[in-house]
């Protein structure tokens, strides 16, 4: 019995699909695919170790968005519109698009099989090669759809794991994106279902009967297992540096925003941290961190981090769980927002409702309004939320007023102090300097009295020796 393409398992609902049509002919299919499917795009990952794409023409594509309540038309059009954004990242053109209302996701194949043969039959009329769907399909659904529309069904979690692909380059930055998409690619395989004979093969690669599928799989769960393994020491090294950048005392500022919004911009401009600053979706993949010293006196460290947009793959969170831990560990967020786009105020919230998925709700914000210098709309904006700066990081406009706005944020997590210490207590002394920020010092008799700030751990631990706390 031929191993089938797509075993329905019990969180995959599609296994309600009549059995037959997993027992189509397979050549039927790679016909069908082969004649109207030219190209490369989505179809990253062409070998197990998911290499690069080939680009050799611009795709064309048709949108598909399904509402299903409570949301409205307005928020699926939002949500296409940024998806449009991400296909021309991608590299190709959007030529069409379709949106259907439903109380739930068809299991089988997402929407219902009448706006599925709409979809086919505008595919064949505007010549397109691939249907994006917004939201992710399950294996199933995506094998059926193919099925239908005899070329490349994919969603938006493939268009995002393969900007992510093209614009990785850190050594880290690409085992993360790598590993996400063989997670991602591992449940959709598709092999001939065919027993191979035992002849052939490596010694060792394959066992008697197994199917190429089962080959794959295997192979494919090694490599995961193997990239697991690399980022594991990789980030050992870096806790290792964290742990030293905790020794210092320095506060940690994450840069955060929707994609595009001029976080880097922002982090060249306030460190000359001479970091890539692109127009385009996703030029950031790697936290980058530099020190800066704040009008205050206290020097932090600033990280610059990967942009958000809706949606954004379980299997990419998962994967740059590490690069986030940067935003998760901050004391504080800089939310950087696009002042001068379509939508600021929709921006603010996907950038919200990712930073509460990766457990980093809880780190204080400051919402900065960027690209002052093209719209007057990010002074208007930043008078409406309390403490918000507008800034231009192009121009430098603004950034004085951030760097403020910045050291009385970082000051106000400490607590100003004054202890007096015993001059048999040097090792207290000590941990003040090195926890804190030491204002003034000055030796009575018997011992230092010391005014300092410090945070509420500290100020635990040196209880015994606080004799006020000025208001
Ligand atoms: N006019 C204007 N353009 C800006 C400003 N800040 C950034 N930009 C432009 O906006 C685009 C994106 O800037 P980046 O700094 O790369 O944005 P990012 O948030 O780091 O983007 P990703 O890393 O892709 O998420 C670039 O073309 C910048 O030149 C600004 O204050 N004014
Ligand atoms: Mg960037």
């Amino acid at each position: 019995m031929p191993e089938p393409d797509h075993r329905p398992t019990a969180d995959d609902p599609a296994g309600d699909v009549p059995e037959s049509l997993f027992d189509l002919d397979e050549t039927t299919e790679d016909d069908a695919t082969d004649a109207s499917h030219r190209g490369a795009f989505g179809e990253f990952g062409g070998d197990a170790r998911g290499g690069l794409i080939e680009r050799t023409f611009r795709e064309r594509i048709i949108l598909v968005g399904v509402t299903t309540p409570p949301l409205t038309d307005d928020d699926t059009e939002a949500s296409l519109d940024e998806l449009a954004l991400l296909v021309d990242t991608a590299g190709a053109d959007v030529v069409g698009r379709v949106l259907q209302r439903r109380q739930a996701p068809d299991p089988a194949t997402y929407i219902g099989s009448g706006k599925a043969a709409e979809i086919r039959d505008l595919s064949v009329a505007v010549d397109s090669d691939t249907v994006v769907f917004d939201d992710e399909l399950s294996p199933a659904q995506q094998f059926n759809l193919e099925r239908i529309f005899g070329r490349s069904a994919l969603d938006r979690t493939a268009v995002i794991l393969d900007i992510f692909a093209q614009n990785a380059s850190s050594l880290e930055g690409k085992a993360q994106v790598e590993l996400a998409q063989l997670r991602y690619r591992l449940p959709r395989l598709r092999g001939l279902g065919k027993k191979l004979s035992q002849q052939g093969g490596g010694i060792g690669t394959r066992g008697p009967g197994e199917t190429q599928l089962e080959v794959d799989r295997r192979r494919i769960e090694r490599r995961i297992h193997k990239l697991e393994v690399d980022l594991r020491d990789i980030r050992r090294h870096r806790s290792v540096q964290s742990k030293a950048r905790k020794r210092t005392a320095n506060r940690a500022v994450a840069i955060v925003g929707y994609t595009n919004a001029g976080k880097s911009t922002l982090l060249n401009r306030l460190t000359n941290a001479d970091v890539l600053v692109e127009n385009r979706l996703f030029a950031t993949l790697d936290a980058t961190t530099r020190r800066l010293a704040l009008p205050g006196g206290e020097t932090v460290f600033v990280s610059d981090t990967v942009g958000f947009v809706r949606k954004l793959p379980t299997q990419l969170v998962e994967a740059f769980k590490t690069t986030l831990d940067v935003v998760v560990d901050a004391d504080l967020l800089v939310h950087v927002v696009d002042g001068s786009g379509p939508d600021p105020m929709g921006n603010i919230d996907t950038v919200r409702s990712v930073l509460r998925e990766i457990g980093a709700a809880s780190v204080p914000e400051l919402v900065v309004f960027n690209k002052a210098d093209r719209s007057d709309e990010a002074y208007r904006l930043a008078e409406r939320i309390p403490g918000a700066v507008a800034v231009s990081a192009h121009t430098g406009d603004g950034i004085d007023t951030l760097l403020n706005a910045i050291s009385d944020r970082v000051r106000a997590l400490t607590t100003m102090i004054e202890l007096f210490i015993p001059f048999d207590r040097g090792d207290m002394l000590a941990a003040v300097h090195r926890e804190g920020q030491v204002l003034v010092e000055q030796p009575e008799p018997g011992g230092m009295r010391v005014r300092a700030r410090l945070e509420d751990g500290s100020i635990g631990r040196l209880r015994e020796f606080v004799v006020a706390t000025p208001t």
